[in-house]
């Protein structure tokens, strides 16, 4: 993050609240969910954003659809787990938000989602913008603005 103090919240963007690339969990999508789920368990995330071959975006997927995939009626079907892939399964109805985008614009897009995929223009990923980087930079803005 590159905010400096005398920044108002009107100029943030999401480029300067948002987790880069390079340091989020992800999966690709023709990892078996094997794969997916130890990524998700391992790294304690509830979901991840899924990945082509040339890292452009294409979805996420999460432990409850994975789970839910495997349910049978009787048991859990671990050979599901091998067998099948993260594009079988991935949620790819997802919002997107670019680096130049507005803290408004951020703000209202984690109101449904606990986090969403940063894209450039050809859609290869930036990174994300979390749930918690947005409220934690509302709690520092609300203390500045008191304090001035
Ligand atoms: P969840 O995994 O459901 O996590 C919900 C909240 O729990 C997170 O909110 C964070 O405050 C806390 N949390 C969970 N796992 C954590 C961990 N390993 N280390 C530190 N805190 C953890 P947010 O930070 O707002 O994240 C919202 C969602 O964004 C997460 O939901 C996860 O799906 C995704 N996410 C966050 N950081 C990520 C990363 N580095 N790589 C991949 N996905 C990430």
């Amino acid at each position: 993050m590159s905010i400096t103090q005398d920044q108002q919240l009107t100029d943030i963007v999401i480029g300067d609240l948002m987790i880069s690339s390079e340091k989020v969990a992800h999966v690709q999508l023709n990892n078996p969910l094997e794969h997916a789920l130890l990524v998700l368990v391992k790294s304690g995330y509830s979901a991840v954003p899924v990945l082509d071959a040339t890292y452009k975006l294409v979805g996420t997927i999460g432990k409850t659809v994975i789970l839910n995939e495997i349910l049978g009626l009787e048991r859990f079907e671990f050979e599901k787990l091998s067998e099948m892939q993260v594009k079988d399964i991935m949620n790819t109805e997802i919002p997107t938000l670019s680096k130049d985008d507005t803290f408004m614009d951020g703000l209202k897009s984690v109101i449904n989602y606990p986090f969403v995929c940063v894209t450039d223009d050809e859609g290869y990923f930036d990174g994300i913008l979390t749930r918690r980087a947005i409220l934690k930079y509302m709690r520092k803005d609300y203390y500045l603005s008191k304090n001035m």
